[in-house]
């Protein structure tokens, strides 16, 4: 470990920062070894600071001079920073300090990627860059002088000035340092234009490298879709003159919302229909989205801290959830993002990394970029518009952006905007912030003659470092639905705040209550419930979450029973799904969720949660017994409507047609259990798009046929990098568990594995990572060898390395003898000689 105990940072230690800045001069001269970084920053004593000397973070900098209003100073240098005697008053802090971009692999602060310079600065990489206080609450005007031979020179703000090599670039607009960008390179640019609605022209590109600029087009209209959806929804224009995106192949994320220069990953910028499949067409639209969005939430109002972090991002993910519904189907997105937030989020609550949406402590702040204080983050914002309602929730907004604009907040600011502008007491509420762990919602009926008494019990297990909880607020959406399928009650918003509540309903015998719809609440929610009531909410619920969910705990039923007691494939389930299927008033994006069978994992989880040890084999041949019942039984719809489904004429990414091929290839991946992968050859072959080709390659791969298709789609696509990288992952995600750690270790050694790129990393070790039956095969071969690249990436790139150790973060789920392998993997790493402070502390936490 690099620090033997490494100091965790805490919220209760929060002190504002000693001074303020009014100005910041950048001066970069660029060179891959070399780079020199000048700064003049115009420091002024913080009247709410406790004064003392200056305290400047810094990195791995090789300070060259350090002066104090012209005189030369000589700092005290420590290892995270430095520390220097400064005058009362005002003073001008200049520094210059000397940087080897080419030699960050790290891929934090200023680094190459392919021959060109580019930053990443959030959380604390801008440290690595120069001294500075790198927190977000000092906030300034950033000027940036950039010397460089390459062509195009970029920084964040409006451009001042381009001359010879040296470019100029003033950011008006007060920002903390993790939103600084530069980059500098080779790139071409496809630009397009907008006006806002205060009538200011800005001028937009996408960058990209020279032969990429073919595949911008769908980013470019995202963005543009993006900010008159912000203008029309939130009242929220844009406020510079230009707005960049560069795409950068070696990057930790997806993308960073830097003001008026976002970078993103490659990945969430290129498309074409030959290489993008609808899945990334959507990941673009949402991730430009929530990039563009950050402008007004995150940027212009930031946070106080770290700890704020949901601040900014549950809200953000929310706004881009809510843009994305707007843009293509609300139901099917909020089931997609129900979808996810169980996937990842509940495992993470219900595992050993589980921590409030506003952490109290952290050792990397890194390390809590989660699903947590993401996707349950933005899971409160929709329960606090929910309890409030749209109108109230809007005002809200308003007095936040009013009230808060240039300022640095907290989570107290943000719920006191919400009690000034509707007068409701928060306090209860809050404790969604605080409060670690999933809330079971427990449901029970008695009946009196009309009069239908529901009874809720809310409970919350412990979680790491939290022993008890407490009642939380939950908005409990429900309706009811009468036997012959007519709906008797439309949905109303129940509050639960007791640990148990009782609430009264006048309704008929025979009703079947809908509880949860769009799953208003993130909890899991356990009921009683008879196969016939839930086949009834498949075909009749009026709340489409709830129609899709009650299909898909017939599966899970069926599924927990073949698991647990050998039980054959339930018909009631597969004579269920046949009309929802055959259904042509329902959306096909929404048909394919439905046909779509729980995952492994998901399975795994619920049964760990209901108190059985899951065993990973047995879950994998239920799951292919339940697919191959299915296929047979309901073959003849399936084939109709792959026939359907069919789409003649040129390929659109919209969500009509992506529906289409959702629905048809769903049918395409069960109907080759019947026909040995006839049509998927054959699709395999006709395809125009990425979308058809790679669902047939994958249905080829699950059903082991696939060896000649393998070997064609890498001669097809051997120079396209980012298809390159879904030829890696559909080899190890959807091979025979057995089979998957072999697939995974031959695919290290295959000379385009180029192992310090994340997203070439995360292709076979992610994908082995999500293959459940094949990650969790006997004997932990996959274990181990996830264990041995963890440790020999961690030196390299130890952001990447720290999250994908998460891989290992359900152990405690497992029998006793996967839990020791596991945890001996994880020990592994934890004893890696050197191992970084980010891989530590996620091993340390998972290890308890
Ligand atoms: N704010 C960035 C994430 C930064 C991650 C730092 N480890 C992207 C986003 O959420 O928009
Ligand atoms: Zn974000």
């Amino acid at each position: 470990m690099k620090d033997a105990t490494p100091r965790a940072t805490l919220l209760s230690e929060y002190r504002p920062f000693s001074h303020l800045i009014d100005a910041v001069e950048l001066d970069f001269r660029l060179a891959p070894n070399a780079t020199r970084v000048r700064s003049r920053i115009a420091f002024r004593p913080n009247p709410a600071g406790e004064g003392g000397p200056l305290r400047l973070d810094g990195e791995g900098l090789t300070l060259i001079s350090a002066r104090i209003d012209g005189k030369d100073v000589a700092p005290r240098i420590l290892p995270g920073g430095l520390v220097c005697e400064v005058p009362d008053g005002p003073f001008t802090w200049e520094a210059e300090v000397e940087i080897d971009p080419a030699s960050n692999t790290a891929l934090e602060g200023l680094y190459m990627s392919n021959g060109m310079y580019c930053t990443q600065c959030e959380a604390e990489g801008f440290r690595k860059i120069t001294y500075y206080p790198d927190r977000p609450d000092v906030m300034a005007p950033f000027t940036v002088r950039i010397e460089s031979d390459l062509p195009v020179l970029l920084s964040n703000g409006n451009p001042a000035s381009r001359e010879g090599g040296v470019a100029e670039w003033h950011d008006p607009h007060p920002k903390p340092a993790y939103l600084f960008a530069l980059v500098a390179g080779d790139l071409v640019a496809h630009e397009d234009a907008f006006t806002t609605m205060e009538g200011r022209e800005v001028a937009l590109a996408v960058w990209v490298r020279p032969g990429d600029e073919g595949k911008c087009a769908y980013a470019m209209d995202a963005l543009i879709r993006s900010m008159r959806w912000d203008e029309t929804e939130y009242g929220r224009p844009y406020d510079l003159d230009v707005f960049n995106i560069v795409a950068v192949d070696d990057f930790n994320m997806g993308a960073m919302e830097n003001k008026g220069l976002n970078i993103f990953n490659s990945r969430y910028v290129l498309a074409s229909p030959e290489t993008a499949t609808d899945g990334d067409y959507g990941r673009i639209e949402a991730i430009v989205a929530h990039e563009y969005f950050h402008n007004w939430t995150g940027n212009r109002i930031t946070c106080r801290d770290w700890f704020q972090l949901c601040l900014k991002e549950g809200l953000t993910v929310f706004r881009d959830q809510q843009f994305t519904g707007d843009m293509r189907s609300p139901a099917v997105k909020r089931i997609e993002d129900a979808h996810l937030l169980r996937g990842r989020q509940f495992r993470e609550d219900n595992g050993p990394l589980a921590h409030p949406v506003r952490p109290e402590s952290y050792v990397e702040i890194n390390n809590f970029y989660t699903a947590t204080v993401y996707e349950k983050g933005a899971e409160l914002i929709g329960m606090l518009r929910r309890l409030v309602g749209p109108d109230a929730y809007r005002r809200a907004l308003d007095l936040y952006f009013e009230r808060h604009d240039g300022e640095a907040c907290t989570i107290e600011d943000w719920l006191a905007v919400f009690e000034d502008a509707t007068g409701r007491d928060l306090a209860q509420f809050k404790r969604w912030y605080s409060q670690a762990g999933t809330p079971r919602l427990a449901v029970e009926t008695a009946r009196d003659g009309n009069a239908l008494a529901v009874t809720f019990r809310q409970s919350t297990p412990p979680t790491p470092g939290q022993p008890e909880k407490r009642p939380v607020v939950l908005p409990v959406a429900l309706g009811a639905i009468g036997p012959d399928g007519t709906e008797l009650m439309p949905t109303r918003v129940i509050e639960v705040t007791e640990a148990e509540q009782t609430e009264r309903f006048d309704l008929p015998e025979g009703a079947v209550l809908s509880i949860l719809r769009d799953f208003s609440a993130p909890v899991i929610l356990t009921r009683e419930q008879s196969a016939q009531d839930r086949a009834l909410l498949l075909a009749h619920d009026t709340d489409p979450f709830n129609k899709w969910e009650a299909g898909r705990t017939l599966a899970k039923d069926a599924l927990v029973a073949m698991i647990t007691d050998d039980r054959a494939p339930d018909t009631a389930y597969l004579d269920a799904l046949a009309p929802v299927l055959g259904d042509e008033t329902l959306d096909p994006a929404f048909r394919a969720l439905v046909l779509a069978i729980p995952s492994d994992d998901d399975l795994a989880q619920t049964l760990a949660s209901a108190g059985t040890t899951p065993d990973p084999q047995r879950i994998d041949r239920a799951r292919h017994a339940l697919i191959g019942a299915l296929a047979k039984h309901l073959e003849e719809q399936l084939s109709g409507l792959y026939d359907a489904m069919r789409i003649d004429g040129p390929y659109s990414p919209d969500a009509g047609d992506a529906g289409r091929r959702s629905l048809r290839n769903a049918a395409l991946l069960l109907l080759s259990h019947r026909d040995e992968g006839a049509r998927a050859d054959a699709q395999f072959e006709a395809a125009d798009n990425m979308t058809d080709e790679l669902a047939a390659l994958t249905t080829l791969l699950r059903i082991d046929r696939a060896d000649e298709s393998v070997a064609r789609f890498h001669d097809r696509w051997r120079d396209d990098r980012l298809v390159i990288d879904k030829w890696f992952s559909v080899q190890v995600m959807h091979a025979p568990g057995p089979k998957a750690a072999d697939v995974a270790a031959r695919l290290t050694e295959h000379p385009a594995f180029d192992w310090k790129n994340p997203n070439r990393f995360r292709a076979v070790m992610g994908a082995l990572g999500a293959n459940h039956a094949g990650f969790h095969a006997e004997g932990g071969t996959a274990y181990d060898l996830l264990a041995d690249w963890l440790v020999r990436l961690d030196p390299v790139n130890p952001q990447t390395t720290a999250r994908m150790t998460t891989l290992f973060e359900t152990w405690p789920r497992y029998d006793a003898d996967r839990q020791a392998l596991m945890r001996a993997a994880l020990e592994r790493i934890g004893n890696a000689p050197g191992l970084s402070r980010d891989t530590s502390e996620m091993v340390s936490r998972m290890l308890g």
